[in-house]
């Protein structure tokens, strides 16, 4: 299911029919890095080494008979925070261009998602609207698990996001999917369907059940 080598990062734009951009978004040590690592490059490394820089990673997928270059923007919050429209780098204005936020909170943090509320009152970061997701991260970590996957569905909802994503960067679960159901909603837009993504259980892949809004509680018991 997942990728065991590196794809070659080809930058030649004769080689894809669509350019996906989207970035990450979350506090510091809720796993940005290690989910972008674990996509792009296939390795999770355990040591915590924080984010210093804007960085972006590339990787093709092939999606609805397209190739399809994504491009994922990863910075530290505490540096995204001070993110200027004009006065930025051209690397800056482009990461403020992309067309989806993947917010990553760790499940096992009680306070994370009041701190993903806090992030998404930063109106400046999203002014080019775009597309909101919800990615819980590091659901490896089963027994420290601190939030249900029914709350953070509701939160989800409640604040407008295309889309609630289980993953793993540790496991490997649900971490291509995550990418491309995200380029699959930036492709779809207008997103007309909540997205759900859950690791249910440990070597059950993953649940792909798009559901009219308001209408799903939770995910099938199995
Ligand atoms: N068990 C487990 N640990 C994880 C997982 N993902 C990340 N971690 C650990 O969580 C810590 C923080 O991960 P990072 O990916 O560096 O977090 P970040 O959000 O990029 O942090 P900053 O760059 O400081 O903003 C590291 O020690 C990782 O090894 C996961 O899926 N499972
Ligand atoms: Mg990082």
């Amino acid at each position: 299911m997942f990728r065991a080598k590196k794809k070659t990062q080809n930058t030649n734009t004769s080689t894809y029919d669509q350019l996906v951009s989207m970035r990450m978004m979350g506090e510091p040590q809720s796993g940005k890095s290690s989910l972008l690592l674990k996509y792009a490059e296939d390795v999770f490394p355990e040591s915590y080494l924080s984010t210093i820089g804007l960085y972006f990673k590339t990787q093709t997928e092939r999606l609805d008979n397209q190739t399809v270059k994504i491009q994922v923007y990863d910075q530290t919050e505490n540096q995204d925070r001070f993110s200027s429209i004009g006065g930025g780098s051209d690397l800056e204005s482009n990461k403020l261009r992309a067309r989806a936020v993947l917010f990553t909170f760790d499940i096992t943090d009680p306070q994370a998602l009041n701190k993903v509320e806090q992030l998404l009152k930063n109106e400046r970061a999203f002014i080019f609207n775009p597309i909101k997701i919800l990615v819980a991260t590091k659901v490896d970590k089963k027994t420290d698990r601190a939030i249900s996957a029914q709350a953070a569905e509701e939160f989800a909802k409640t604040h407008d996001m295309a889309a609630y994503i289980e993953t793993s960067a540790k496991s490997g679960i649900n971490v291509t999917a995550a990418f491309r159901a995200v380029c699959k909603l930036v492709m779809q837009q207008p997103v007309k369907q909540f997205i759900i993504i859950r690791a249910e259980e440990p070597g059950k892949e993953i649940i792909i059940k798009p559901v009219s809004e308001g209408t799903h509680t939770s995910g099938p018991k199995r």
